[in-house]
């Protein structure tokens, strides 16, 4: 068997998973203004009123992972992701954190909710991430959530520069991000465990690292959308 057929170890697995990192959407022209304070009023509306529509495919997206899994300890991890975006008893959950964004960036819940602001090609993204999973086997839509593994520092981003350069954003409005640094570190544990279990053939590792460039390009497509909407000059 030649070198190129031969499965990486899972550290060497991980690593190339790793390495997608350069093409996350923190990387994105629109995120760079962002971090550099360059983004009026309009344009961080403009974002939070579209990233709201992926914000509510999630649990979505999440159930229909849900519906493939047959084994009752995997769901019972699976199903915390699902309450985080709805929430349960007295955690609001993250749906309505968003909501909170969006009113601290002066943007009425029934505008947000309106969903009548979203970019057609945001939609178009965020419903092919929402189709992938429902049609794709329950391992490789878990695959697909792995961007998370590079989500911790585009938030701690937010929380660090939002307050001096976005000082009009009411800080209670920062929570989500605030609450989404140990959720999708406890997300990516469980989803890197399920990826280096199930992809361990050269072809399938292969296969794990387009599914995980397939979501990077969902990130980066709802990027690229709101930049032309609102931010490209
Ligand atoms: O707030 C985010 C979130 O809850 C999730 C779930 C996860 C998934 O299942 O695909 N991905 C994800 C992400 C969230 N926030 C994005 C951001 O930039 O604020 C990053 C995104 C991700 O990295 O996939």
């Amino acid at each position: 068997m030649s070198d190129s057929q031969l499965a990486w170890s899972k550290s060497e697995f991980e690593a190339r998973l790793r390495a997608k990192g350069d093409r996350y959407h923190i990387h994105h022209p629109f995120n760079i203004k962002m971090r550099n304070g360059e983004l009026s009023r309009k344009q961080i509306q403009g974002w939070v009123i579209n990233r709201f529509y992926y914000q509510i495919i999630i649990p979505q997206k999440d159930a229909a992972i849900m519906a493939n899994i047959s084994d009752r300890e995997t769901r019972r991890r699976w199903v915390q992701r699902i309450l985080d975006h709805d929430g349960h008893g007295d955690n609001e959950g993250g749906i309505e954190a968003w909501t909170r964004l969006g009113e601290a960036v002066g943007i009425p819940r029934d505008e947000l909710w309106s969903l009548r602001h979203v970019q057609p090609a945001v939609k178009f993204a965020v419903d092919a991430y929402l189709n992938f999973a429902r049609t794709a086997s329950w391992q490789e839509a878990v695959c697909s959530s792995l961007t998370e593994m590079f989500a911790p520092a585009i938030h701690k981003q937010r929380l660090a520069n939002w307050p001096t350069d976005y000082p009009w954003v009411a800080p209670e409005g920062l929570e989500y991000f605030r609450s989404r640094i140990n959720l999708a570190e406890r997300d990516v544990e469980h989803g890197l465990e399920v990826t280096l279990q199930h992809f361990t053939t050269r072809a399938q590792q292969e296969r794990a690292l387009e599914i995980l460039q397939f979501k990077l390009d969902v990130l980066w497509c709802m990027s690229d959308a709101i930049n032309l909407a609102y931010a490209a000059g």
